[in-house]
């Protein structure tokens, strides 16, 4: 058993990832101040005794030092952060405090108290326009967003603390993560979250373009499994490395899917493109499995479905 410090703990992957530690038997200390994580999203883990919550922001002075030297957790997954990429465009100052600053006192906690493991929430962001399909950890870091500038940014402050002060470290660059629990709340909240919503209320729903665009969708389950193995897997080294099934869905399939489920519903109407949308993004999957033994193991068919049962 492996005592971890979560951080977001309420968000959709931080509350799916607390509820796959404590399912493994690890004891948990989760934080998180509610600004888009949910209450709600914990209410698996509140039952069980192994599950500390506290409520702060891990970007303020003193909070996370404070935390981690109170409770010495083996590990941090810093999963804390400005969710949204379109938020990080509105006020880039707001994206560095809680995207930078906060991994930065993390990366300070875990030096001070002598915690000999982070693993972080980078992003597939951090690649920018990448065009070469499929995505493979090399190439060109040229991000297009404060947010994937964010992300970048935190991986290099994580990876020279973790040099300079024997820390591992391990960077996710998570693609396009879907599942229960994820908010449909914004028009740039992930189209699953979106179309999931729509249909349940009985709405037809809108894709941008002609729907052959397609993204690496990969389930929560399969990140927050991916984050577990990170954080507690014996003989691991620091590095990055891409969460990812290596598979492209179109939007056309991901739609036909829900059409099956809600044969009732209207059928999708294709709008404009979104302005800047890429039309391809799919990640290389090679290297999380041969560094952490992982492969994505749930199919979007399936994910889908147990979306639509849980909601
Ligand atoms: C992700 C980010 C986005 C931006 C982009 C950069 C998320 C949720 N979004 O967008 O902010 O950084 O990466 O590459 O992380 N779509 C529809 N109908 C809808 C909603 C979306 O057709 O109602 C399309 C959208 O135009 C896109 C696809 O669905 O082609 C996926 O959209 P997304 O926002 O879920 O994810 P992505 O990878 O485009």
């Amino acid at each position: 058993m492996t005592k971890v410090l979560v951080t977001g703990a309420a968000g959709f992957i931080g509350s799916h990832t607390v509820d796959k530690l404590l399912a493994d038997g690890h004891e948990v200390v989760g934080v998180d101040n509610f600004r888009s994580g949910n209450r709600s999203n914990l209410a698996g883990a509140d039952s069980n005794e192994q599950f500390t919550l506290v409520e702060a922001d891990v970007s303020a002075d003193g909070v996370l030092d404070g935390l981690v030297s109170d409770t010495l957790p083996s590990a941090i997954i810093h999963l804390a952060a400005l969710v949204s990429v379109q938020d990080s465009i509105d006020n880039p100052e707001l994206n560095y405090q809680l995207n930078v600053l906060a991994t930065h006192r993390v990366a300070e906690a875990a030096r001070a108290h002598d915690v000999k493991r982070v693993v972080f929430a980078s992003s597939a962001a951090i690649y920018g326009n990448a065009t070469d399909m499929p995505i493979v950890e090399e190439a060109a870091k040229l991000p297009i967003s404060p947010y994937g500038g964010a992300k970048l940014a935190s991986e290099a402050i994580l990876l020279s603390h973790g040099a300079a002060f024997g820390i591992m470290i391990r960077c996710q660059r998570y693609f396009n993560v879907f599942g229960p629990r994820q908010d449909p709340a914004s028009p740039y909240s992930g189209v699953i979250s979106i179309f999931d919503k729509r249909y349940r209320d009985g709405k037809g729903v809108t894709i941008f373009g002609d729907g052959q665009q397609t993204r690496d969708f990969i389930s929560v389950h399969d990140v927050a499994r991916a984050n577990v193995l990170a954080a507690t897997s014996d003989g691991i080294k620091s590095g990055w490395a891409n969460v990812c099934t290596g598979r492209a869905t179109s939007l056309l399939e991901v739609a036909a899917i829900f059409a099956e489920h809600y044969p009732e519903a209207p059928a999708p109407i294709l709008g404009e493109p979104r302005k800047g949308d890429i039309i391809h993004s799919r990640g290389q999957a090679d290297l999380i499995a041969k560094e952490l033994g992982f492969s994505a193991e749930v199919t979007v068919k399936d994910g889908l479905s147990e979306l639509i049962r849980l909601g």
